[in-house]
């Protein structure tokens, strides 16, 4: 294949016109600071920035900021933050560039210039997606994890801070002094994601010792908008493939390049204290609440996603689509969502039947290539948020949880393999070297659920189901 120029500013013209953008990329100016710009953001949010620019011209740029990857940075820096991205639509790829993003930082490299555009008056919006485990919350009680190494050297003074809580806090004490609102907007898949990264917020300025704190936890109250969202793409991670495919489509080299699925969905509470894109106009849903979205998604998509990735993984299954080519593919989501449904709250618009079976056909997606193992990491952040706030709420109301206990029993088998990616891998370790006689109790305490760990009948069932597994792997369970 023969290699082709940048994509960047300079080579636009160069692109097949319905592959061009949706705005001028000159008319923007740095607006939105965005917190983690990895792929997700860059088929999601961004997209839904650039619609909204297309229709109104408000001149809305993002400043994507990657908190540690320098790949990103030398990825999209040389092509002006351009980048395209391929829906995998069911009559074929469609790849096209998207304009919305103007500038890319490094979080600790280029320290001072985030806190100057925090601080800055003209950006109205802070958005974030830097993973359950950016925020660095005690998984007990959700607030600051104040033993955690990085957020104690961030509060002892380190010349740039290197967590997301630390530059927002470190940011907004800019920006006191410009008296500006200010929202801040995040979009990870965590319940209440506003109040939680508020919470986060307030807690790191208030274990600091500045002079200023009072005034400025004040301030944070009083002009400090944190907006909770829902967002929802499946956007796996971009192969060396897939940047081939890009570089076929356009013409030109782009190693920003994404893909993602044609779903896409955005709620956000709508509760923001300054300017901010039209995003409605774009698709997106605001709305007084989100929670009944947020608790829908969580619990069944995501929900059932892990439940494939460590039930597939256990079976042999590379990708979701994989998963569900099999003759227990679909039964198994079916019933978990028929288990999970009952923690549900029923909302106005939402039709269950009807979502579940729209997942079935987005996990079924072969185009999408989306890794089991990819969903698998982080286990211990996500499934608290997925799995055992249904749990906790069907126990409470006694109903049977067979399905929870076979996901939690499939997810304690992956994490037996050393090899797991998980910000508590060495304590997942421990569990099953020191605690050989009742892994599954320790298991649920990492999990932050000490009640569920002293619930004898829920640990004896998922250990039986965790025995069963053993064996339907052993009797030829196969993908
Ligand atoms: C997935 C999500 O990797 C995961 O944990 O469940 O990234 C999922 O694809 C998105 O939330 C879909 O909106």
């Amino acid at each position: 294949m023969t290699t082709h120029e940048r994509l960047s500013r300079k080579t636009l013209g160069a692109l097949p016109p319905e592959s061009r953008p949706a705005i001028d990329p000159d008319a923007l100016r740095p607006r939105i600071v965005h917190l983690g710009i990895g792929a997700f953001h860059r088929a999601h949010q961004a997209v839904y920035t650039e619609a909204a620019e297309a229709r109104h011209s408000a001149g809305w740029g993002i400043v994507g900021v990657s908190q540690r990857s320098r790949t990103v940075v030398d990825a999209l820096r040389p092509q002006d933050g351009l980048y395209s991205l391929t829906l995998r639509e069911p009559d074929g790829p469609r790849t096209r560039v998207v304009g919305s993003v103007t500038d890319v930082l490094h979080a600790t490299d280029d320290g001072e210039r985030l806190t100057g555009l925090i601080a800055s008056p003209d950006v109205t919006v802070i958005t974030t997606t830097v993973t359950e485990k950016g925020y660095r919350r005690d998984p007990v009680g959700g607030g600051l994890a104040l033993t955690d190494p990085q957020v104690l050297s961030d509060l002892a003074g380190a010349p740039v801070p290197a967590t997301v809580v630390g530059q927002l806090a470190t940011g907004l004490r800019a920006r006191r002094h410009t008296g500006a609102p200010l929202s801040i907007a995040p979009c990870d898949n965590m319940a209440d994601n506003g109040q939680a990264v508020r919470r986060l917020v307030l807690d790191f300025v208030a274990a600091t010792s500045w002079s200023d704190r009072d005034r400025l936890l004040e301030w944070i109250d009083s002009s400090i908008a944190f907006p909770s969202t829902v967002v929802d793409r499946i956007v796996p991670a971009t192969t060396a493939a897939d940047l081939h495919a890009a570089e076929a489509a356009l013409g030109l080299r782009d190693e920003g390049a994404v893909v993602g699925e044609p779903f896409t969905q955005w709620v956000l509470q709508d509760a923001f204290a300054a300017d901010r894109p039209q995003w409605e106009t774009a698709g997106a849903q605001l709305v007084p609440d989100v929670a009944p979205y947020q608790v829908m998604k969580l619990r069944l998509l995501n929900g059932s996603h892990s439940l494939l990735a460590y039930l597939g993984m256990a079976a042999g299954c590379r990708t979701v689509a994989d998963v569900m080519d099999t003759p227990w593919g679909e039964p198994v989501v079916r019933a978990y969502a028929t288990e999970v449904a009952q923690s549900l709250t029923s909302a106005a618009d939402l039709d269950i039947p009807a979502y579940v079976d729209s997942l079935l056909a987005r996990f079924g997606n072969h185009a999408m290539h989306h890794r089991t193992e990819q969903i698998a990491m982080d286990g211990s952040l996500k499934i608290p948020e997925r799995w055992l706030a249904p749990l906790r709420d069907l126990r409470t109301a006694g109903h049977d949880t067979p399905v929870l206990a076979t996901a939690l029993a499939a997810w304690a088998r992956y994490t037996r393999d050393e090899r797991i990616d998980d910000p508590a891998a060495d304590r997942l370790r421990q569990a099953w070297q020191h605690h050989q006689t009742d892994p599954v109790r320790e298991l649920l305490r990492i999990l932050g659920a000490p009640e569920l760990a002293e619930d004898t009948p829920l640990v004896a069932e998922i250990d039986a189901r965790l025995h069963a597994q053993d064996r339907g792997i052993e009797a030829g369970l196969s993908c």
